[in-house]
């Protein structure tokens, strides 16, 4: 008999990817569909459209129900579906996709024979979805403020000032331009709960990870805010998904699931959250407060948990839920990997270059610095791109701008973290950029702190198969606690790498060091 598995579904930016677990082997199989390649006819660059505008970014929502189609096929193919006990969904954050009334019966009669996208094609009452990396409404950000009085009004209330990106702002966007599309739509629903819902075969609720990442919840209540909703859009509550504060089985998979891809027809599914929020349970930091996240994926983003919610006035990041029940503090980045790659293609070089010229080159960049704002920066809020150089650096100086772009992200990161509390005493760095040395070198230099990395680039994924495997347990006698997940599943992938050394800390953070030097150019280009 095949031992039980769990699956942990991510849907990236780019890609989606399937993360199976069992609880003896840790992680046994890993597939991924990148969808520039895998998908040409939706014209997509790195997973996205680019919209009338360059501040909007879509994609097309049929083709996440293709790719979910293709992956699971995969999956069946490798004979891996019918040992899966349950199913964990992370997804990209922020992103949202408008569902007619039609959505829920066509579910309900979804032929087996059949991939999903064929049958689903006519059920969207908006055609392509906002995503995360979509800055064009401030307009709106600026009325739902007004409404609710004020950014710190927001930012108590909801969780986060009010955010481009958001699904409120969006919404809000999208009321406002096209209000017949409006009325036409029955549900609305994120990223991760349209997933959840493929799955199930019924409109699926959203967590406090996901839920909390729309300006539309009062996070300390954990329900969606009449004031936040009649600052958005009308009607707005009927349309939303349930919103649930922890992690709950949602149901079993749908008869449509079990037929065409040989599940068990009693495999589970726990509610889907988002990527950040998945990747903290990955990353075994659930009820961790004292080691960080730092995720170098698409975005950049740090994070870390939090017990209670701190009763203090914030202007940046943000507050979303977690699978226990409380919460998590996270800052984004969008210029990311996206950025890295862009200085390193300038330079016709490789990854290893890139690490290679980190670690030959002195800490401090001599003073030189950049501002790497390629694509509209979502912290600090810079909506006009432009790249930025200060202290001498030319732009043909190839180890000065490598280095410079490092640093620039390694200390935004540092500047814009405070507010979460005390400085934490390890940081953990996982997605695509931890396996260079380099990058975490610098990391490691900025904040002056150890810095571990962590073997399964797929953090999201596997936390999402975590969360699966801890809603199965816990309908056994005998529940399995989080701790004990993270030590079999989580552990072995946590490897130790650097500490700095004094000197090296001191050019950053010692009196007139680079991050004051940082945050001077940083408010200059702001202003
Ligand atoms: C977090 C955010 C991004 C997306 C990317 O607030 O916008 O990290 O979740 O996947």
């Amino acid at each position: 008999m095949q031992e039980d598995s769990f699956l942990g579904l991510d849907l990236s930016t780019q890609s989606l990817t399937a993360v199976l677990i069992s609880l003896s082997g840790g992680v046994t199989h890993q597939f991924s569909i990148p969808f520039d390649e895998a998908y040409p006819s939706f014209q997509t660059r790195g997973g996205v459209r680019v919209g009338e505008s360059s501040s909007e970014a879509f994609a097309d929502p049929r083709m996440w129900a293709q790719a979910l189609d293709d992956i699971l096929l995969l999956l069946k193919n490798s004979s891996l579906t019918g040992s899966i006990r349950a199913i964990g969904v992370s997804a990209q954050q922020h992103g949202t996709v408008y569902l007619k009334r039609t959505f829920e019966e066509s579910l309900k009669r979804l032929d087996s024979s059949l991939p999903y996208h064929r049958q689903i094609q006519h059920v969207f009452s908006r055609d392509l979805s906002p995503v995360w990396m979509d800055s064009s409404t401030q307009l709106e950000c600026r009325e739902i403020t007004e409404a609710l009085g004020g950014p710190k009004q927001v930012a108590g209330l909801t969780g986060s000032v009010a955010t481009e990106r958001f699904a409120g702002p969006q919404i809000r966007k999208f009321w406002k331009r096209h209000p017949e599309e409006y009325a036409s739509t029955f549900h609305i629903a994120l990223v991760s709960s349209f997933l959840t819902s493929l799955l199930t075969g019924q409109v699926a609720p959203v967590d406090g990870g996901d839920g909390y990442g729309t300006n539309l919840a009062d996070i300390q209540s954990g329900h969606w805010s009449r004031k936040a909703l009649d600052a958005t859009a009308p009607g707005l509550l009927k349309r939303l998904p349930r919103l649930r504060v922890k992690d709950e089985i949602i149901g079993p998979v749908s008869p449509y699931l079990a037929n065409r891809f040989g599940f068990k027809s009693d495999a589970l599914v726990v509610i889907g959250s988002g990527d950040n929020p998945c990747s903290l349970v990955g990353l075994g930091l659930l009820g961790v407060p004292d080691i960080h996240a730092v995720s170098l994926g698409t975005s950049d983003t740090y994070f870390g948990y939090m017990r209670e919610l701190e009763d203090r006035e914030r202007s940046e990041g943000h507050i979303f839920g977690t699978a226990d029940g409380r919460f998590m503090a996270l800052v984004c980045f969008k210029n990311g990997s996206l950025a890295r790659e862009a200085v390193k293609n300038w330079y016709g070089l490789h990854w290893d270059d890139l690490s290679r010229i980190l670690l030959e080159t002195a800490p401090g960049n001599q003073g030189k610095i950049m501002l790497p704002y390629f694509l509209p920066e979502i912290t600090p809020l810079v909506l006009e791109p432009e790249i930025r150089r200060f202290g001498g650096l030319q732009a043909e100086d190839i180890r000065g701008n490598i280095r410079a772009v490092a640093e620039a992200q390694a200390m935004a990161m540092y500047l814009h973290s405070g507010w979460i509390g005390p400085r934490p005493k390890g940081l953990l760095v996982t997605a695509g950029g931890s396996e260079n040395l380099g990058l975490l070198t610098v990391i490691s230099q900025v904040f002056g702190a150890e810095v571990r990395s962590f073997e399964v680039k797929e953090s999201a994924g596997l936390g999402a198969a975590i969360r699966a495997a801890h809603a199965f347990l816990g309908t056994r006698k005998r529940p399995v606690g989080w701790i004990e997940l993270f030590e079999s599943v989580v552990k072995p992938n946590v490897k130790k790498i650097l500490r700095p050394s004094a000197e090296a800390v001191e050019i950053y953070q010692g009196p007139n060091g680079l991050l004051s030097l940082y945050k001077a150019c940083e408010q200059s280009a702001l202003h």
